[in-house]
């Protein structure tokens, strides 16, 4: 028997087989959860079905969350299909990509600025006040998805670093609010891994050449390594783990100077 059985967990933020969201997922299925799934837009409606039913799961919800009717209807409909939510696995990040490059200060504007903040860290609280009604009484849980530029400078993420950062502060007032209710908030920081969030961001390759010399396992992590740890956090397994970021990235934060790097 699987550590996540009779858990009912929605899953925000597969675009592709390669999603970290859709590393979660298969995860979280094998361990026995039964899954809903969000999409972005109608373009990626087909691609988000395929992998839900991959999952064996028939519940997918048009959700954008720069828009908060389209939150709110979400758990409306959810609430329609299931009679309560033990996760929410948020997987989401958006920043303008011309302010993905180059210099910090040279690349920020207000609107960009605003953007990522909303669509990378708001829209976290918002689902976790839409969910919160469904989640009472369950133990449940909240995951999101965050990244070490959120506590250390990296050439051209930017404002995204800002962005994570409030996303990992967000864990921790999120995890205070929801306390009292059983709720569990937690993010884990992956290390670099091919998606279409990653993909066309110039250096990318580089970035991961130096995971691999840098890193203690040698290597960058894979989706699935990302998705069974997201799968015990949302388990009762993590029944005591809250306001936590996990590092999922080979040990690559744990180094001073890899041995790859004087070998
Ligand atoms: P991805 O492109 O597969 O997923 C990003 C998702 O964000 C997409 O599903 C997209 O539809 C969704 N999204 C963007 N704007 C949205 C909006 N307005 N409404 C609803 N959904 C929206 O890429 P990924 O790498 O799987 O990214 C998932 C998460 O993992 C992100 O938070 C990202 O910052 C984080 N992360 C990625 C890496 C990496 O190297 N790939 C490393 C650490 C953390
Ligand atoms: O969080 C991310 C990427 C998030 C992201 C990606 C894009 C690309 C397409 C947010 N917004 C956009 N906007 C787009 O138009 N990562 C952790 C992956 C990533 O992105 C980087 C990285 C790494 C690592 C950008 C620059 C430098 C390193």
């Amino acid at each position: 028997m699987g550590f996540l059985e009779n858990k009912k967990i929605l899953i925000a933020g597969v675009a592709s087989d390669r999603s970290i969201a859709t590393g979660t997922a298969l995860a979280m299925a094998a361990q026995g959860a039964e899954l809903a799934f969000t999409y972005q837009t109608e373009k990626l409606q087909k691609r988000v079905e395929k992998i839900a039913s991959a999952c064996g799961s028939t519940i997918i919800l048009p959700c954008d969350v720069s828009e908060d009717e389209q939150i709110e209807n979400a758990f409306i409909k959810l609430s329609k299909q299931w009679d309560g939510l033990d996760g929410i696995v948020h997987s989401i990040a958006f920043a303008p990509r011309e302010e993905l490059k180059g210099l910090f200060l040279d690349a920020t504007t207000r609107d960009g600025f605003n953007m990522a903040h909303e669509i990378s860290s708001y829209s976290f609280t918002a689902l976790a006040r839409a969910g919160r009604e469904m989640m009472q009484g369950r133990n449940a849980a909240l995951i999101t998805m965050s990244y070490i530029g959120a506590v250390r400078s990296m050439p051209g993420y930017n404002v995204m670093g800002l962005a994570k950062a409030s996303l990992e502060a967000n864990v921790r007032y999120l995890a205070q609010s929801l306390g009292p209710d059983g709720i569990r908030v937690n993010a884990i920081s992956a290390g670099p891994i091919k998606t279409l969030a990653s993909a066309g961001i110039s250096g990318f390759k580089k970035m991961l050449d130096f995971y691999d010399k840098t890193a203690p396992l040698g290597r960058s992590v894979t989706i699935e390594e990302v998705g069974n740890t997201a799968a015990f956090l949302c388990s009762d397994l993590a029944s005591g783990i809250t306001g936590e970021i996990t590092y999922v990235d080979g040990g690559f934060s744990t180094v001073g100077i890899g041995t790859g790097m004087v070998e």
